[in-house]
């Protein structure tokens, strides 16, 4: 585990540090103290930091209170609510030096609270610990949510946002589509090229899919072993099936070779298509309802296997 966060630390991308104050010569000065740590952004104001947070995910956020329109109270806050900056520190740096000030940035959701004048060494150790918690907090949701073989997400981040998903479609007016693939006769795939071949196979099959389902809100999961779960937001069941189709000829188009597998020379998926349309009845039941969709799916996966594998079923 602690091997895994040092690499995971080791090769995280340099730090962005974004600095929100009404005046520049501030802005000046902080990005000189905190130069080493990272790449600078800044914005002037506070509908200039929400713009400058989802344009350039910072790492941290250092914010003035006293600005013209938006002050920084309600910038942590608004930053707070954005989806993205959860786990983002704020620090605020501010004239304000007084106890009701500290508590309201705290409470605004900032983590830490420095008045000015700053000292700029203290500014740099803080603005550093920071920065080490928010990468060490990264790795750990890495570890959490990502599969290590292949590198797209894992079963328990599906299996999250699939609740998630579900619970839209209860309030929504869309459709939830799933796909869930099987890599066909993998079994034989391994006992012909190994097991180290087959890992490369899965993550070439990973790589193409993951290249295929790339709309805003797609998730491509590693379900488990040699099955993969694609979730489609907003696909009808024709849609879906299109969609589907097209996951197979792409790694159909692989043509990577696979010997050993009965009447084919290549490596192929089958896959089973199921769709849950708005409203759900039985609210609340978010679980179950994700729990009817996975079956469903499985059940259409199992008669594309029946029927001769390399097809979409469902
Ligand atoms: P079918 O077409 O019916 O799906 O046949 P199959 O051989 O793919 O199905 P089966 O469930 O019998 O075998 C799945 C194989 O997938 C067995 C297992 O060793 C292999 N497998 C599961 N996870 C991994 C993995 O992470 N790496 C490798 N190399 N193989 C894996
Ligand atoms: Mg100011
Ligand atoms: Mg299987
Ligand atoms: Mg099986
Ligand atoms: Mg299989």
């Amino acid at each position: 585990m602690t091997a895994l966060l040092f690499m995971a630390h080791g090769a995280a991308p340099r730090s962005r540090i974004l600095i929100v104050d009404d005046d520049v010569g501030t802005i000046r000065l902080l990005a000189q103290v905190v130069t080493g740590l990272g790449d600078v952004v800044f914005a002037t104001g506070g509908a200039d930091a929400l713009a400058a947070a989802r344009d350039e995910s910072p790492d941290i956020v250092l914010l003035d209170a006293e600005m013209e329109g938006m002050n920084g109270f309600e910038t942590c806050a608004a930053l707070r609510l954005m989806p993205g900056m959860e786990g983002v520190p704020i620090l605020f740096i501010t004239a304000h030096n007084d106890a009701a000030s500290e508590v309201r940035a705290l409470e605004a959701g900032a983590v830490d609270f420095i008045a000015k004048p700053f000292n700029a060494r203290i500014v740099e150790a803080r603005v550093r610990t920071h920065l080490t918690l928010k990468q060490r907090s990264d790795a750990l949701l890495r570890l959490a949510t990502i599969d290590g073989l292949t590198g797209i997400a894992n079963r328990r981040q599906f299996d999250a946002v699939l609740v998630q998903e579900v619970r839209r479609l209860a309030r929504g007016t869309a459709p939830l589509s799933l796909a869930l693939l099987d890599v066909d006769h993998f079994k034989l795939y391994n006992d012909h090229y190994g097991h180290q071949a087959g890992d490369d196979c899965l993550r070439a099959v990973a790589r193409a899919m993951a290249g295929t389902a790339r709309r805003a809100g797609d998730l491509v999961a590693r379900f488990g072993g040699e099955e993969f779960a694609v979730l489609l937001p907003g696909c009808d069941p024709a849609q879906a099936r299109t969609m589907a189709e097209g996951l197979r000829r792409t790694v159909s188009d692989l043509a990577l070779p696979h010997a050993a597998r009965p009447g084919k020379g290549h490596v192929t998926v089958s896959i089973g298509v199921a769709t849950m349309l708005p409203p759900l009845a039985g609210t609340e039941a978010w679980t179950s309802h994700a729990n009817t969709l996975v079956a469903d799916a499985d059940r259409a996966l199992y008669q594309a296997k029946a029927r001769g594998r390399n097809r979409v079923a469902g």
